[in-house]
């Protein structure tokens, strides 16, 4: 069943603080793309998606509502500023809003994600922050409301709150009820690698945020908007199947389209380097060679390669030794979101 947050089950009698609570949640993958929203303030996304939790790249959030009178942020030890606090603010804000409390929070976030390696943790930091806020504000969501809960903060967070592979849907509501994210398959159902080449660790020009908006200028865009339902039945018969050369292909084409459509925007949007050509070209000899191996990229000039366990350090070596990679690193899938104290 899907339920909002607006759903309590429990709460704390109103003018208690209540005490600190801590969550963690792993960082994503996306084997089929989110990449257009429906409706920008709901992060109601165009078209649904299919990603892999990934063991091990993780935000820890720990929220203490009461006392202070301002919201207060730490991000890995540092007080942040800016637009940084003003989006927890207005995520706590949502928190707030169904609880009927006012308290401001004290809100610490920790990743374990390496620092510059240009993995969005956004991702995890909201799916982690929409359980341990939810909870330290004394409501107890069901998974698909803290999924709801978690899109609003960033909408690839939906998909952060369960472990494996896992699915967020579109949904037709105006509202978004039915926009949350629900597992395909636990972590354990298919052991399969994800190795990482960061071909640069400089900070992105463009925010995903804004190169949704941008793509929507494609003439591109209503073709990847269109074909998107095929390919999430395509991935999701490739998960049951553990069938990792379709899966495989089909997360190649969904992330070429997706940048494809950005190349046609106006203006342009690239997020590759020369590095990352080079790591798709590796990537493509490999498949030659007889590695099955995928490419998959993000909103960044970072490849990602789905392979096989077996298969991992010959991947990881060949990745290294392409020239401008600054490092790789290998992951397996992961759990969900957890409350931790
Ligand atoms: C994805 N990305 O499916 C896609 C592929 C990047 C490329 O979800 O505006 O940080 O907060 O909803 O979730 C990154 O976008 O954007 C993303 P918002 P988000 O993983």
């Amino acid at each position: 069943m899907v339920r909002e947050p607006s759903q309590r089950d429990r709460r704390q009698p109103a003018g208690m603080a209540a005490p600190a609570t801590t969550a963690r949640a792993n960082v994503n993958l996306a084997l089929v793309k989110y990449w257009g929203k429906r409706d920008g303030a709901l992060n109601l996304p165009a078209t649904g998606s299919i990603s892999l939790t990934l063991d091990g790249l993780s935000v820890e959030a720990s929220v203490a509502f009461g006392g202070g009178e301002a919201d207060r942020v730490e991000i890995d030890g540092a007080e942040a500023a800016g637009d940084e606090v003003l989006r927890v603010v207005r995520f706590l804000d949502l928190v707030r809003a169904e609880t009927g409390r006012r308290e401001r929070a004290l809100v610490a976030t920790r990743s374990t994600v390496p620092r510059g390696v240009g993995l969005a943790s956004s991702a995890a930091a909201f799916a982690a922050l929409a359980l341990a806020a939810s909870r330290a504000a004394g409501l107890a969501l069901d998974p698909p409301a803290l999924s709801a809960l978690a899109r609003r903060g960033s909408g690839s967070a939906a998909r952060s709150i369960f472990g494996g592979f896992v699915e967020w849907r579109r949904g037709e509501r105006a509202d978004g009820r039915d926009s949350v994210a629900e597992p395909l398959a636990p972590p354990e159902f298919w052991d399969v690698r994800v190795v990482v080449a960061v071909t640069s660790s400089a900070p992105k020009a463009v925010s995903s945020r804004a190169g949704m908006e941008r793509a929507a200028t494609s003439p591109f865009y209503p073709a990847w908007v269109a074909g998107a339902e095929a390919d999430l039945a395509r991935a999701r018969a490739a998960i049951r199947a553990r069938d990792l050369e379709a899966l495989g292909l089909l997360a190649e084409h969904s992330a070429l389209k997706m940048h494809a459509v950005g190349m046609a925007a106006r203006p342009p949007l690239l997020y590759w380097r020369g590095a990352t050509v080079d790591c798709l070209d590796r990537v493509w000899k490999l498949r030659a060679e007889g590695t099955p191996a995928f490419a998959t990229i993000d909103a960044g000039p970072q490849v990602k390669v789905l392979c096989s366990p077996d298969d991992a350090s010959r991947v990881a070596e060949a990745l290294r030794a392409v020239p401008g990679v600054e490092r790789v690193l290998t992951c397996a899938p992961g759990g969900g979101a957890e409350v931790m104290a």
